[in-house]
């Protein structure tokens, strides 16, 4: 079943540097509307919880260090066909490897502080959700 629905962070590299509103501005104009958002800091606790899928895949260390290391917008995008059609606004995960036009593109550093997280599976875009959000923070 597929829900419409994906689950979006805007990573501490382009939070610090200040792009919040520029990548915030791509997601509207790309059609998705936001069901709930939240501007946070996970612990190395929560981050090492939130990507546990990884846990034995080399970068986990960093990964987690990484997206422990300063603030983040967490957010529940919708729109048809939601994850497919995100993904393809981020781009690859390697930002020299992403589309032109694409938020890792425009935003990315690196392939570690790549400036925002698509989920990969209607699954995944639920499990993910559910982690930073209550029913009462959806609208
Ligand atoms: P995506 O986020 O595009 O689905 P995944 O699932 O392969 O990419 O990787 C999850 C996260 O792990 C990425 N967003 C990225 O920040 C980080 N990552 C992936 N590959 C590497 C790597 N080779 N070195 C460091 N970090 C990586």
């Amino acid at each position: 079943m597929t829900t419409n629905r994906t689950f979006t962070m805007i990573k501490p590299d382009a939070v610090a540097n200040g792009s919040i509103g520029g990548i915030l501005k791509m997601i509207n104009e790309a059609g998705f509307r936001i069901v709930a958002m939240k501007y946070t800091k996970l612990s190395a606790d929560a981050a090492g919880k939130f990507y546990e899928i990884h846990k034995e895949r080399p970068f986990y260390g960093e990964l987690v260090d990484y997206m422990s290391s300063g603030p983040i917008v967490a957010a529940i995008l919708e729109k048809e066909n939601a994850v497919a059609d995100f993904r393809k606004l981020i781009g690859a995960t390697d930002p020299t490897k992403a589309e032109e036009g694409t938020i890792r593109k425009i935003y990315a550093k690196s392939i570690a502080a790549n400036a925002v997280h698509g989920s990969d599976s209607d699954e995944n875009a639920q499990i993910e959700g559910d982690f930073y959000f209550s029913w009462l923070e959806r609208f």
